[in-house]
């Protein structure tokens, strides 16, 4: 985090929003009329869940990278023939916890098998009790969104290694009207803004910090020549911040770049696919083609 904000152009890894409460707050964020995303995906999934099924076959190991509360994988698992495990891996603990629980209820003759960890990391995957036939993982949300270029070759490439002989089912946003993209970063609730600023609370309560979250704006816009959203916290005044020891100076108009969403066309993201190691074998979207969910398998 120090790296980050002492940096000429300072910016926080997006992965440090989802503590417990910052993944409370992106669920909200699901819930917005602006924030089509989750939405559209959960439609797909529902109306394509079988043909889904079909492809990853009998007795699949489901691996889900990023699971959250696990609610978007069940569309997927009251589908899927005879699973022979499932894989939630996620950072926040809690919450991973308490979704073990209810799919245990949900699902009792499924053999869960929760790993707590940032999955950009090494961890070992924990093996079945019963053979399995394919490896599959699962990685919506369009998550793969937040990778720049190379990092998201990098974690692409990590997966088809995990999943040697299987596949990856993924979903990723697409390319659309700027308006669209910025009414969904910016909605009238102010949840997004909410959440950019969870990353200060969170500096502030476990980093000994104090920034002062009214002198902070959230400001997300689309930038085409990059493909993607940017999310930044812009410094209202010019002022200096105290972490822990050290204090860092910010003008008036300075920002904190906290994320990036890229969104990509159905052939760009073929195309980094297929230099990560994946053939792109079938590509599902709404009829507005606002997102897609795509099934890789590993070439
Ligand atoms: C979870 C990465 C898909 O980029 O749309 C939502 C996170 N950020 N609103 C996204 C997010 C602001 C989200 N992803």
């Amino acid at each position: 985090m120090l790296q980050g904000l002492q940096d000429a152009r300072k910016e926080l890894p997006s992965k440090y929003f989802y503590d417990d409460e910052g993944s409370q707050l992106f669920e909200q964020i699901c819930e917005l009329d602006e924030y089509y995303l989750t939405r559209t995906e959960l439609a797909i999934m529902q109306t394509q869940k079988q043909e889904m099924s079909a492809l990853l076959g009998p007795q699949c190991l489901l691996i889900e990278y990023g699971s959250g509360s696990s609610t978007k994988v069940c569309t997927l698992l009251d589908a899927l023939q005879e699973p022979v495990g499932y894989v939630p891996i996620d950072i926040a603990k809690e919450q991973l916890l308490r979704s073990v629980a209810a799919l245990a209820r949900a699902y009792p003759e499924l053999e869960v098998l929760p790993v707590c960890a940032d999955y950009t990391s090494d961890f070992e995957l924990p093996v079945p009790k019963q053979p399995v036939l394919r490896r599959v993982a699962y990685f919506p949300g369009s998550t793969i969104g937040n990778f720049d270029r190379e990092p998201a070759r990098r974690f692409l490439r990590q997966i088809a290694r995990a999943c040697a002989g299987g596949g990856l089912l993924i979903g990723v946003d697409l390319k659309k009207d700027f308006n669209i993209l910025h009414r969904a970063y910016n909605d009238s609730q102010g949840v997004t803004a909410q959440f950019n600023k969870h990353l200060l609370v969170r500096i502030n309560q476990e980093l000994d910090a104090n920034f002062q979250l009214n002198q902070f704006g959230h400001y997300a816009f689309y930038n085409p020549g990059q493909s993607r959203v940017e999310m930044h916290l812009v410094s209202l005044k010019n002022q200096t911040v105290r972490i822990g020891e050290v204090e860092i100076a910010f003008k008036l108009g300075d920002s904190i770049w906290t994320e990036s969403s890229y969104k990509y066309t159905l052939e760009e993201f073929a195309h980094l696919a297929a230099t990560a190691g994946f053939t792109v074998e079938r590509v599902w979207t709404d009829s507005r083609q606002l997102f897609s969910v795509q099934y890789l398998r590993v070439t």
